[in-house]
């Protein structure tokens, strides 16, 4: 029988070439797979137009550099080659990056693996369900603390995530949606895949990059948002008390956007609702979402 694709069946990028689903593929000798050696990106796009995209690349690029990880495309062609794929996948509202090692020995040696493999796909996303931003999410502080940027640094957007797979799994098993990730020295600093805020005194305040976290790009844009509409941001040293103690926190991340948080570790935060800082910083993201892009 003759095998159909549909006009809105997504295509997948592998290193400059278009694949239908089943055959984008790379080898099991990837040290992608192999070791997590690698890095990736999860990029939005909004009304057909992709969301911060220059900011994901940089950051892509700086992941890798930190890992003598050599893209074999410049930062231009990598913005070209990721809007031609949003562009054949028409309906997508999701975009993964990711820039793999490549095929190398069973070994550790990453000198040995001369072509990393550049994947690229445009599809969909799933949403977390409309009640938490209603209502608010519930979450807990987890065992295991976030990787010390001295072993290996939360700024490098990696393909190991075991870290936050692990802490992923403590606050499931216990009922939870999302865990707070503490430091080595028990500071606050991030979510599995969230970066953190919350709001004291009308001053919104989030772990400093120093306090061992991805330096988020949604992170980033609410720092922008409250600056331009006046609110102060602090970043700052924060502990599991200045969470317990706040008005209002919530999460922000490519995935989540801005999800409110209202209680930690069995501790209602504010009043238990969503607060009015959360609230209005949620407005403006969806404007600028609405209107940014590329
Ligand atoms: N911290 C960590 C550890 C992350 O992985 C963020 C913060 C938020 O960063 P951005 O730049 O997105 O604001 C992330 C982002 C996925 C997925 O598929 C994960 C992320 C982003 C998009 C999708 O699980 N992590």
């Amino acid at each position: 029988m003759e095998k159909r694709i549909s006009s809105n069946a997504s295509v997948i990028y592998v290193n400059g070439e278009f694949y239908s689903k089943g055959n984008a593929k790379i080898s099991v000798f990837d040290h992608g797979l192999l070791y997590g050696d690698g890095v990736f990106e999860g990029i939005r796009v909004y009304n057909g137009k992709i969301f911060k995209l220059r900011e994901h690349i940089d950051r892509l690029y700086e992941s890798a550099n930190t890992l003598m990880l050599k893209i074999p495309i410049s930062r231009d062609k990598m913005i070209r080659d990721v809007i031609k794929t949003a562009g054949k996948n028409r309906l997508c509202t999701y975009i993964r990056l990711v820039v793999t090692r490549g095929v190398g020995t069973l070994g550790l040696n990453p000198f040995l693996c001369p072509k990393p493999q550049i994947i690229i796909i445009a599809d969909k996303i799933q949403l977390y369900p409309a009640s938490f931003y209603k209502n608010g999410l519930k979450v807990i502080t987890v065992p295991t603390q976030r990787n010390r940027p001295e072993a290996l640094n939360p700024r490098v957007k990696s393909l190991n995530y075991l870290n936050n797979i692990l802490a992923k799994i403590e606050a499931v098993n216990a009922g939870f949606h999302e865990a707070i990730m503490l430091n080595s020295y028990g500071f606050v600093s991030e979510c599995t895949g969230d970066n953190i805020f919350i709001v004291s005194k009308g001053v919104l305040l989030t772990p400093s990059i120093y306090m061992g976290v991805l330096e988020g790009v949604t992170r980033n844009t609410v720092i922008e948002l409250a600056r331009e509409d006046n609110i102060e941001v602090k970043q700052i040293v924060m502990s599991r008390h200045d969470i317990f103690n706040a008005d209002e926190c919530f999460l922000t991340g490519t995935a989540a956007e801005i999800v409110p948080v209202v209680e930690c570790d069995r501790r209602v935060i504010g009043n238990g609702q969503p607060g009015p800082m959360t609230k209005k910083l949620i407005r403006l993201y969806k404007n600028l979402t609405n209107t940014a892009g590329v």
